[in-house]
């Protein structure tokens, strides 16, 4: 018998760059106890930098998968330490990193199948688990030859984008497969089965090798997101024999089975504690935030992401299309933007002396529009559009005149170059996000994350820009919440009457606890009437900018 239901709890973690975290969940959702380990701090011994080491060549970053499996030893002493009552956890789930690939040996998965409870997790499952102790991770930029291999194979990257959701990208785990394949054949040979970082979590935790979720699956270029199947047109552009290492995929919804005796033993878990598939940081920060199709998620960090939900999916040359974490018949979209945070940044310590409050003073005190003043801040070179460059547009500049393509030099005052830095920015998501086919309406909703999601000045720009009201939400690691809330979720539906019909994964959650958002900006009345035309002008600002590097 498990715990009864009023004092069953939920526990979800996330395996993130840099560190380990877990959280309980009570059985109205709300948080009971955390724990985290950070790889630099607290496991010095793997000698990383940002949870990561480089690899002996350019572009390769790589992490040694025993780190994570002492992580996951000292993140539970750590929740036991709290008092953490493990003997309640009635599921478990996770989110991982996206992308990185681990090769399990016949070792290591009878190892993971008959762990003996006296001993830690990491003195069973150690370097000779896996064919490779130097799993790639998502940073990893190696393989652009497997991604044009891959391509070519089947029929171009329109193909590839068309069955996957996305054209290849040097880290997904598929051209990854492809490089040890080619690279340490051998160890490619000796590969029983290979998991991604979410899937390698349940494993611990299932004591067996666990599916990969349709979600993350959608990180590789090998699951055709229309089917959820691998897509043997892929497999077979990859490397030999590879469905039979990677299992079937499955929903991340499913209850893959209880969790092992090892866990039972050594820290009191119930027997009868359910092991639910894992999926994808991004999908799973999806599922955490609990919004429905009309929202727009901006995470403003090092780099900025905005996430959407999709009915249908749509055929992205650039971005990514994912099967949707928790309805299962639907699809979000990623997109990811290099100048981000860091553009900010630099900005702030030219013209503000890298304070933030005058910062924001300066944006506050130059009106709507920047009196026509726009500007474009490719620092680095954009994912999309591929452009790189800096580009600054007085109300006097025009598309076609002479001097379109060069600009001014700079702004008469620093105020109107924040003004210009901010607008552009958002200007230009609001483009890409809108050429992608997400559409702006009344109903539109954004909600932003990330660091500077606490700059009110900011957001207010994107109230503006976007025309829609900009939500916040208490809670930051919505990864993580989205981790225990699907265990919550797959484990509600696993105990339904079959008769009975299921309530949504978000109806669900929100029965249980609220999704905490709290509205900060909205738009003004004529902000449609001032981006619309500047939104045309960004494009050509844009389109210069990108012929400029073809
Ligand atoms: C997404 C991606 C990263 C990782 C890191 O495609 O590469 O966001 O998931 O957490």
């Amino acid at each position: 018998m498990g715990p009864p239901q009023l004092q069953r709890t939920f526990l979800g973690f996330d395996l993130s760059t840099q560190k380990l975290k877990a959280i309980l969940l009570n059985s109205s959702l709300t948080v009971v106890a955390s724990a985290e380990v950070k790889f630099d701090s607290d496991l010095p011994e793997f000698r990383t930098s940002g949870g990561v080491s480089p690899g002996p060549n350019k572009h390769e970053f790589f992490v040694q998968p025993v780190m994570w499996v002492k992580a996951v030893d000292i993140v539970l002493d750590r929740l036991v330490m709290q008092e953490a009552d493990l003997s309640t956890v009635a599921a478990i789930s996770a989110a991982g990193q996206q992308h990185g690939s681990l090769y399990w040996s016949k070792h290591g998965i009878s190892a993971l199948q008959s762990l003996d409870p006296e001993k830690f997790l990491h003195a069973q499952i150690d370097d000779s688990a896996f064919v490779v102790n130097r799993t790639p991770i998502w940073m990893d930029a190696s393989t652009t030859k497997q991604c044009l291999e891959m391509e070519t194979a089947i029929g171009g990257h329109t193909q590839m984008v068309q069955l996957t959701g996305s054209k290849c990208y040097e880290r997904f785990t598929g051209p990854q497969i492809r490089k040890i394949y080619q690279q340490r054949t051998h160890a490619y040979e000796d590969a029983q089965r290979i998991s991604l970082v979410s899937s390698f979590l349940a494993s611990l935790f299932l004591g067996s090798v666990a599916p990969i979720d349709f979600s993350d699956g959608s990180g590789m270029n090998l699951l055709d997101i229309r089917e959820k199947a691998w897509s043997k047109a892929c497999l077979n552009a990859c490397a030999p024999d590879l469905d039979e290492r990677l299992g079937q995929a499955v929903s991340a919804n499913t209850v893959l089975g209880g969790v092992s005796e090892y866990f039972v033993k050594r820290f009191c878990f119930p027997a009868s504690c359910q092991v639910v598939a894992c999926t994808g940081d991004n999908p799973s920060a999806l599922a955490g935030m609990l919004v429905d199709n009309d929202w727009l998620s901006v995470s403003l960090g090092t780099s900025d992401t905005l996430m959407m939900s999709f009915e249908k999916p749509p055929n992205w040359e650039e971005g990514h299309v994912l099967c949707h974490p928790t309805q299962t018949d639907e699809f979000m979209g990623l997109l990811c933007f290099r100048n981000g945070s860091l553009v900010r940044e630099a900005m702030n310590n030219v013209e503000a002396g890298g304070d933030w409050v005058k910062f924001n003073e300066l944006l506050e005190s130059t009106p709507r529009g920047n009196f026509g003043n726009m500007a474009v801040h490719f620092n680095d070179m954009e994912i999309i559009p591929k452009a790189k460059g800096t580009l600054r547009w007085n109300k006097d500049c025009l598309p076609n005149s002479p001097d379109a393509s060069k600009g001014v030099i700079k702004f008469s005052s620093p105020q109107i170059e924040i003004r210009a830095l901010i607008e552009g920015q958002m200007l230009h998501h609001r483009a890409v996000a809108e050429d992608m086919g997400f559409q702006f309406g009344t109903n539109t909703k954004v909600l932003a994350t990330g660091g500077a999601s606490i700059n009110k000045s900011i957001l207010q720009v994107i109230a503006d820009v976007f025309n829609a009201p900009v939500h916040i939400q208490n809670e930051s690691e919505a990864a993580l919440m989205g981790a225990a809330y699907r265990a919550s979720y797959a484990l509600y539906r696993h105990e339904l009457d079959q008769t009975v019909p299921a309530l949504s994964y978000r109806d669900h959650v929100l029965s249980l606890t609220s999704n905490n958002l709290q509205l900060v900006c909205e738009p003004h009345k004529d902000s449609e009437s001032i981006y619309a035309p500047m939104l045309e002008r960004y494009k050509a600002m844009a389109h210069i900018l990108q012929s400029g590097i073809l």
